[in-house]
C-alpha cells in the first residue's frame, strides 16, 4: 500500500457517480472523521490501519473491487447480518456491506418513501438516488432480506434501480423456521453460482467458514480487551473496527485486527487506557450504526464516559457467534450456517428474548455502569422492544437510558445533556 496521493475521479466517473456531489460527500465525511477520531487522546497505534482504510474508503478499496471485477470477479452488496458472507465467498465473489449511515438526497428519497421512514432505510435509498456510493455501483448483485417492513418494501424500490435478490427471513426460530431458512440458503447458493459461474463446494465453503470465523475471532479479541478498566480502546475506535469489517479485504483485516488485539492486550497488562480508570462505562444496545454514524458514541465519550460494548449488528451480534468448523459435507455445513445465522437476535423476530439476555450478560462481563438503549426514529421493532429491554435490564440492577434519534445533528445538544446526566447518575 502506497501513501502517494492518487486521483480517482476517472474511476468514479466510470462508475457513474455524480462527481460534484460525491466530492462534497467525501469532504463532509473526511471532516467528520478528523473531528471525531483524530482528536481522541492516547489511541492505540494499531488504529493507524483503520485511519488509512478510512482515508482510502472510496479510493484504494474501490480500486481493489474494480480490479477484481475487471479480472472476472463479482461483488455482492449486502445490508443485513443475516446474509451469510461465507456463502458469497464460497461462490468466489466478494461481499461488501453497503453503508447507510448518513443523511443524503432525502429530497429525492421522500418522493418514493414516506417521510416517517427510519434514517437507515432513507440513507440506503439516498446513496443510490444521489449516485454517491461507489460500493453500490461496484455491486453486481445486491441481496436484500425480509427483516422489517420498511426494509422489505424499500428493497422493492431499490430493485427497480439495481440487480437485487431478496431472501425470505422467517420471523420466529422454531425448528421449522430453521429448516425454511436453510432452504433459503440453498436458493441463495443457486443465485450466487449463476452470478459467478462457480460452484460452491464442501472445500470452498469450509475454507470461507474458517476465513470469516478468523475475522470474527480477531474482533472478539479486540472487544474482550474492553472489559479492562481503564479501557484500552475507545468505543468510537471499536465501533469503527466493526464498521470496516463489513467491506475490507478479509485476510488483511483479520491480520491487522489481531495485531491491534495484541497491542490492546499489552495495554491491559500495563494498565494503559484511553479514559481515566473509573470513567463511567457504557454498553449500547439497539439499532445498527452504519458508517459514518458515530453520533452517540461521540456524545458519550465527549461527556467523559467510555463505551465498552455494543449489543448491536455493528457490534457483538456480528462477531460473537461462529459457524461450526468440523463438518465435512456441504449438507452439514448448510445446517451449521442456518443454525448460526438464525441465532442472531434482531428485533424483527418474535419473541426476541435472547437479545435481552445478551445485554445483561454483556453488561456484567464488561462491567458496564449503565446501558443506553438506542433506536432510530420510526424503527417500530426496536422502539417497541425498548420498554421491555429497559425493565428487564433495570431489574438486573443496571441503569438504562432510552434514546431515540436519527442521523441529523439537530438533537446533539439535547442528547448531550441527557447523556451527561445519565453518566453522573450511574457513577
Ligand atoms: S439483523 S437490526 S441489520 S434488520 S433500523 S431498517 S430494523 S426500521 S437495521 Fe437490521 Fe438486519 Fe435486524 Fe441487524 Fe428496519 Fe429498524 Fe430501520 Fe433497521
Amino acid at each position: 500500500m502506497s501513501d502517494a496521493p492518487v486521483d480517482y475521479h476517472q474511476m468514479w466517473a466510470d462508475l457513474g457517480l455524480d462527481l460534484p456531489m460525491h466530492d462534497a460527500l467525501l469532504e463532509a465525511v473526511g471532516g467528520m472523521y478528523g473531528g471525531t477520531f483524530m482528536t481522541q487522546q492516547n489511541r492505540p497505534e494499531g488504529m493507524g490501519y483503520l485511519d488509512f482504510v478510512m482515508s482510502e474508503v472510496h479510493g484504494l478499496r474501490i480500486k481493489e473491487l474494480d480490479d477484481f471485477r475487471k479480472s472476472g470477479g463479482k461483488v455482492v452488496g449486502t445490508y443485513c447480518l443475516y446474509v451469510p458472507e461465507e456463502l458469497i465467498r464460497a461462490a468466489g465473489a466478494w461481499s461488501v456491506g453497503i453503508c447507510a449511515g448518513a443523511e443524503w438526497a432525502y429530497d429525492q428519497v421522500e418522493q418514493i418513501l414516506p417521510r416517517n421512514t427510519c434514517a437507515l432505510i432513507k440513507s440506503m435509498m439516498g446513496f443510490k438516488l444521489g449516485k454517491v456510493c461507489p460500493y453500490l455501483e461496484e455491486s453486481d448483485l445486491l441481496i436484500g432480506e425480509t427483516t422489517c417492513d420498511g426494509k422489505k418494501k424499500a428493497y422493492e424500490e431499490l430493485g427497480k434501480l439495481q440487480n437485487l435478490y431478496t431472501m425470505e427471513l422467517p420471523q420466529m426460530k422454531r425448528p421449522k423456521d430453521v429448516a425454511f431458512w436453510r432452504s433459503e440458503l440453498v436458493d441463495l447458493i443457486a443465485k450466487l453460482e449463476e452470478l459467478t459461474g462457480k460452484k460452491v463446494t464442501a472445500e470452498s465453503l469450509a475454507a470461507s467458514i474458517k476465513e470469516v470465523n478468523g475475522k470474527r475471532r480477531a474482533l472478539q479479541r479486540v472487544n474482550a480487551a474492553r472489559a479492562a478498566d481503564p479501557a484500552p480502546i475507545s468505543g468510537l475506535d471499536s465501533l469503527l473496527a466493526v464498521q470496516v469489517a463489513f467491506y475490507d479485504d478479509v485476510p488483511r483485516f483479520t491480520q491487522m485486527m489481531n495485531a491491534l488485539a495484541d497491542e490492546l492486550e499489552k495495554r491491559v497488562a500495563d494498565g494503559v487506557g484511553v479514559a481515566p480508570k473509573g470513567a463511567p462505562r457504557i454498553l449500547i444496545t439497539g439499532t445498527p450504526m452504519a458508517l459514518p454514524n458515530w453520533k452517540l458514541h461521540q456524545i458519550v465519550e465527549k461527556a467523559g464516559g467510555v463505551v465498552v460494548g455494543e449489543e448491536m449488528c455493528t457490534g457483538s451480534r456480528y462477531y460473537e457467534k461462529l459457524v461450526k468448523e468440523d463438518s465435512a459435507t456441504l449438507d452439514e455445513m448448510l445446517d451449521d450456517l442456518a443454525a448460526k445465522y438464525l441465532d442472531i437476535n434482531c428485533a424483527c423476530f418474535t419473541p426476541n428474548e435472547g437479545r435481552i439476555d445478551d445485554v445483561i450478560r454483556m453488561a456484567k462481563d464488561l462491567k458496564a455502569d449503565g446501558v443506553i438503549d438506542y433506536a432510530l426514529s420510526f424503527c417500530g421493532t426496536y422502539q417497541i422492544e425498548s420498554a421491555s429491554v429497559a425493565k428487564t435490564v433495570q431489574g438486573a440492577g443496571v441503569q438504562v437510558l432510552r434514546i431515540e434519534t436519527d442521523y441529523s445533528a439537530e438533537d446533539v445538544g439535547q442528547l448531550s445533556t441527557r447523556v451527561e446526566a445519565f453518566l453522573e447518575m450511574v457513577k
